[in-house]
């Protein structure tokens, strides 16, 4: 399976640019000063693997970001995305259709949940989001429930960068700075995290779904009546790989059943295979109304993001004359050609290669070598979940974040990608990640956090 993804790709430039050079580049979510006088480059990359412009590897143990889920440098996606860039490069997506968006939608839909059958296309995690709120507040107005106003989010959660999606979600460092500019009308759940009950738990852990009820209380405070929708995700994975406790979610569900409430998740990390199957929504037995996804939706590839709706929701739009424009929303790159070629390519990839179920025949493989770093010094938490782990090390004092990132830049060193967030270490592979991959990720990390102890 990795002999595709291991072609050689053409060189790109391996020069690293000098600390003058860096400057002009204002770095996302990056200590810029720090990273720029210690800078840490990717150059190249095919397969499981990225080399440094020396030519160092690197094995990927995070799918880039947890979007590469069919390895680097697919040449299929590569030549797809040449292909439809000769054909036709640009196509207005307001009042214009191209071929290629009804056939990605239509590959998206059979995958979903069933009832899930209409995709809105976005070009990021951030606009999936912002569009899936939008579309909610928007579709209680259409039915003559204008007083549902109100969005629920959860703490800890992340929904990406957008004012929408910063308002739901639950990362203080993420808010702060726009605390008074937040959306009005929005309440948060508890998070989940229970380490004092739930520490070293395999897969989903066994204490926690009564926080669903959380949901009931936030109801009674504020009244159906002028409630949304709820927005999570199934498994939380930008504030440090949170599993969702066993029967949260189906307790959730019933929750806005009950009261009207739409129920969104946010699977931009989730969906695509990275939990064993196609959606969590599925792995989990749960379908919500509006599902947001992006990352795996190209491989990485190509910008994209797409909104995926129960039929009753697009449905609720569909009423007034034939020439109304439904819904005032939309991008200029919804729907890009380039990225529904991507798409399109990388769903075959998917589906010649099993991609999407072989998270759940690596899990027990993944799962044993996760919690082998149990007693490794400073390890307070390990946890997983299909090709997911989260392992949480014990703060230094006064410095949270400094033992992870000391971890992070030695593993690095030693040859492997990982993330962190504070302390908190996150591995998400490519899906074709192999046995012996597995194996050399969690040897680097045991020599890592063993050394530095
Ligand atoms: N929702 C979720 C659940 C995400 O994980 C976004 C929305 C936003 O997507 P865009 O494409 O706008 O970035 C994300 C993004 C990490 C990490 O380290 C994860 C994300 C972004 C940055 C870092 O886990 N996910």
């Amino acid at each position: 399976m990795s002999t595709a993804a291991a072609s050689t790709p053409i060189a790109a430039p391996t020069t690293a640019p000098s600390r003058n050079e860096m400057e002009a580049f204002w770095m996302p979510f990056t200590a810029n000063r720090q990273f720029k006088s210690r800078p840490r480059m990717l150059a190249k990359a095919s397969g499981m693997h990225y080399w440094t412009p020396e030519g160092r590897q690197i094995l990927d143990g995070v799918a880039g970001l947890w979007c590469v889920n069919a390895g680097h440098g697919r040449p299929e996606i590569a030549e797809a995305v040449a292909n439809q860039l000769r054909q036709m490069d640009y196509a207005p997506p307001f009042q214009m259709g191209h071929p290629a968006a009804f056939e990605l939608a239509n590959r998206v839909v059979k995958l979903a949940p069933p009832g899930l059958d209409h995709v809105f296309f976005t070009n990021s995690g951030s606009e999936s989001v912002d569009t899936a709120l939008k579309i909610a507040l928007a579709y209680h107005r259409v039915r003559g429930e204008a007083t549902r106003t109100r969005l629920i989010g959860r703490e800890r959660g992340y929904h990406g960068v957008g004012f929408g999606g910063i308002s739901v979600g639950g990362i203080s460092p993420n808010r702060k700075m726009w605390s008074a500019s937040l959306i009005p009308g929005v309440d948060h759940l508890p998070h989940t995290h229970d380490p004092a009950r739930n520490a070293f738990s395999r897969g989903e852990p066994a204490h926690g779904a009564h926080l669903a009820e959380e949901l009931e209380r936030l109801v009674a405070l504020h009244d159906a009546s002028t409630i949304a929708a709820v927005i999570i995700e199934p498994i939380a994975g930008s504030t440090g790989v949170l599993i969702p406790p066993k029967g949260y979610l189906k307790r959730v569900r019933e929750i806005c059943d009950r009261h009207g409430i739409l129920l969104i998740f946010d699977e931009v990390i989730t969906a695509f295979g990275r939990t064993g199957s196609a959606f969590a929504a599925l792995e989990f037995g749960v379908t919500p109304d509006l599902i947001t996804t992006a990352k795996g939706l190209t491989n990485g590839c190509i910008p994209m993001g797409a909104v995926i709706a129960r039929k009753s929701v697009y449905e609720a739009f569909m009423q007034g004359p034939d020439n109304a424009i439904e819904l005032f929303h939309g991008y200029t790159y919804s729907a890009h050609p380039t990225a529904c070629a991507a798409g399109l390519a990388t769903l075959d990839i998917y589906d010649r290669e099993g991609l999407l179920t072989r998270a759940r025949k690596l899990a027990p493989q993944w799962e044993e070598a996760a919690h082998s770093l149990r007693g490794v010094p400073h390890v307070i938490d390990v946890r997983n979940y299909g090709l997911i782990l989260g392992l949480e090390l014990e703060s230094i004092p006064g410095k949270v974040g400094a033992r992870a990132f000391d971890a992070y830049v030695k593993c690095f060193e030693r040859g492997l990608l990982i993330r962190q967030t504070a302390d908190i270490i996150a591995l998400s592979p490519p899906l074709i990640v192999e046995p012996s991959q597995i194996d050399q990720m969690f040897t680097t990390l045991r020599e890592v956090l063993s050394a530095a102890a």
